[in-house]
This record gives structure tokens, sequence and C-alpha cells, in this order.
């Protein structure tokens, strides 16, 4: 029998559904989860996968609603994650949704204990951003410790115009976003819908990752949470996140 890893690497790689591997092989607990998860990542790097940044998941209440969950999530993003231009690889999706968010670049290391302030006083700049998920279980229906080995459903992405942060000129909790399919609105929030603040869910990141001995480096890219639930696409839809910071398309 596969191990959880291979079973996941192999469903991500050949874009098919599997049902969840908490069923086919074992129970296990959200530490275990973030092992598994490393260990997908690791055999992806191994394989020349450059790590470009990290991604917040299940951070508004939509979210974890509309999934059935009750806590945020993080995984990693790779380079070949991010899609030039917004056109979006359909022949390696299952089910895609997209999500409307804001993404952050890092200009500085962020320091191991650094405090709210501290972590964002490293932010250089902002963008809207489009998280196309992709869970490779079947229905998308999973368990949170099913995602996290996942790698939380990360498929591809698209960033719009990175702009400079200026915390005077820009409050990160006040960016309204709007997810339109077609010229027809699919979803509208505030990104204070994200735990609050983005900037909470970036301090949740932080803290998760120097658990396991890590930090947020400079030129890394964070996605950092939906601001509403998650919409299906298909192949010929436009999709495009309108927000306070501009907007970014699919293709
Ligand atoms: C998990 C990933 C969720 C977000 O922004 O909430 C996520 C999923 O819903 O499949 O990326
Ligand atoms: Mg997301």
């Amino acid at each position: 029998m596969k191990s959880i890893v291979e079973t996941i690497y192999d469903a991500q790689k050949g874009a098919y559904e599997i049902p969840k591997v908490t069923e086919t092989h074992h129970a296990f607990d959200i530490p275990e989860a973030y092992r598994l998860q490393a260990e997908l990542v690791a055999r992806y790097v191994s394989e020349g996968s450059r790590i470009i940044g990290y991604k917040m998941g299940l951070t508004s209440r939509e979210k974890m609603e509309q999934m059935g969950v009750d806590a945020p999530v993080h995984g990693v993003l790779f380079e070949e994650m991010l899609l030039p231009d917004g056109v979006v690889r359909f022949d390696e999706l299952i089910h895609p949704k997209a999500e409307p968010e804001v993404a952050v670049r890092f200009a500085k290391d962020v320091p191991p204990a650094a405090t709210a302030e501290e972590l964002r006083a490293c932010i250089g700049h902002i963008a809207p951003a489009i998280d196309i998920i992709d869970s490779r279980y079947l229905d998308f229906k999973f368990t949170m410790e099913d995602v996290v080995a996942d790698n939380c459903s990360s498929a591809q992405f698209a960033v719009g115009e990175w702009i400079p942060y200026d915390p005077s000129a820009t409050d990160l909790a006040a960016i309204r976003a709007a997810l339109e399919i077609n010229g027809g609105t699919r979803s509208e929030g505030i990104s204070s819908a994200v735990l609050g603040s983005p900037l909470t869910a970036l301090q949740e990141l932080h803290r998760s990752l120097a658990e396991g001995g890590e930090t947020l480096k400079k030129d890394q890219i964070v996605l950092t949470g939906a601001i509403t639930a998650a919409s299906l696409f298909v192949k010929g839809d436009t999709v495009i996140n309108k927000t306070d910071i501009g907007e970014v398309a699919l293709r």
C-alpha cells in the first residue's frame, strides 16, 4: 500500500480525486498532519521546486463554515504555483475554486520572536490575489488533518500589481474585495474577515512556523487567507478579484 504522502503526491501530480487519507490510511493529529505536509514539501524540493512563501487558510468565518472546520491552517507556496499573467493551467486541476485574497511580500527577514509591530514593519509590498484551491479529496470534503497533509489544497495563484505597503495609507484590515465571475459578483467582503486582520493571520503563521524552527524571510510571499467563501470556476470563465488595492484576473 502506498504511504499517505505518496498517495497525496500522486493525486496532486496526476490531478485526480482520492478519498480522505484519514479514512484510507489511519487517523492522525494536527502535528502529524504538518509532519506529513513537510515530508510532501521535501519531496517537491528534492525534485527542484522552490519555496517562495506560504498561504494561510480557513481564516474567515465564511470559509470555516463552508469547509466545516474551525481553525486556520497553513501551507507552502512553490514558484510554479504563481501564474504569470494569470493564465490558469487547467490540465493540472481537478475542481478548482477561486478565493479573493490579499498577498503580502516581505522586504526584510522577520525576527523569530517578532511582535505584531515588528512583523508589520517587515512587509514591503501588498497586492490583490486570487488563490486557486484544488483539494485532492473527493467532493472537496475533508477534515483539518486531511487538508493540512494535502498542503492546504494549494494549487495555483495569481497576484496583481504589487504596491508599496504604507501603513498610514492602507489599513490591512479594511480592504474591500469582490470576486466576479463572468461579470457577476459571486462574493464580497472586507479583509477584517481574515481573523480580524490579515496581520493577525501573518502573526499566527509566523508563530506556527517558529515552532518548526522556520521564519518568514525577505522576498517571501504570503497569501493571507480567503476574505469570502470560495467559488468554483471552469475553463473559459473570467474571474476577477476587485479590491481597494487593485484588481487581478485569471485567464
Ligand atoms: C483549504 C484551503 C483554504 C483559504 O484561503 O481559506 C484557503 C480549502 O478550503 O480547501 O486557501
Ligand atoms: Mg486561500
